[in-house]
């Protein structure tokens, strides 16, 4: 049986999840949910959240599991970095950017009057501080090598550019150098594009 993701090509969600497949060179099909308005979806988990994978019959919901099991299961190119310490870490960066960053990629869509707008930026100024030194000197967090923490991070970062089209401020020059490194690790030709690559 294939594994298959539902899959939205907008989510970055979905996107931590796409290149977690990727590094792992782990074969799947996608069910795109935009194109039966998530029907298939919510028949098969009465939930309407993606990504979802229908994991060899399994249902496995939410990016974080899903990457943890493919891990377990596939464990070639690592997405956590090594000892106990550091993956504590990284799986706390890892939620940060899920529930954070999140949450100011809303609040900047959202804004629609000037207030709400200068709020939300400020709200992305201060993630953009600590983002700027967490790279400081740094092609990723993790004994330079690309963890689920710089996944997750990308994927928020990269949604903020293209679906909430905000450019993150040129000050923050690690972070720019953070997502050119992105860009070129995941073979991008553009910031623009999202990325859907079977294998990396
Ligand atoms: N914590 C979840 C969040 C998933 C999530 O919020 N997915 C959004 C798309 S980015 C969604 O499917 N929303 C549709 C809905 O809630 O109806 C994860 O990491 O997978």
């Amino acid at each position: 049986m294939a594994i298959k993701l539902f899959n939205s090509q907008t989510s970055m969600f979905c996107e931590k999840v796409r290149v977690v497949f990727a590094l792992k060179k782990v074969p799947y099909e996608v069910v795109d949910v935009r194109a039966d308005e998530r029907k298939s979806l919510l028949e098969y988990t009465n939930q309407r959240k993606v990504p979802t994978l229908n994991y060899n019959g399994e249902c496995v919901i939410d990016s974080t599991v899903i990457s943890a099991r493919l891990e377990r299961d596939h464990p070639q190119n690592s997405i956590y970095p090594e000892g106990a310490n550091n993956k504590g870490l990284c799986l706390a960066i890892e939620d940060w950017s899920d529930e954070v960053l999140i949450h100011a990629n809303h609040a900047m869509r959202r804004a629609d009057n000037p207030e709400a707008k200068q709020e939300a930026e400020a709200e992305w100024d201060s993630h953009f501080k600590t983002l700027d030194q967490m790279y400081t000197g740094k092609k990723f967090i993790f004994d330079n090598r690309m963890t689920i923490a710089d996944i997750s991070i990308f994927s928020e970062l990269h949604y903020l550019y293209t679906a909430v089209k905000y450019e993150v401020p040129a000050q923050y020059k690690n972070v720019h150098a953070f997502l050119e490194n992105m860009r070129q690790t995941l073979k991008l030709k553009s910031l623009a594009d999202s990325f859907d690559a079977p294998s990396l």
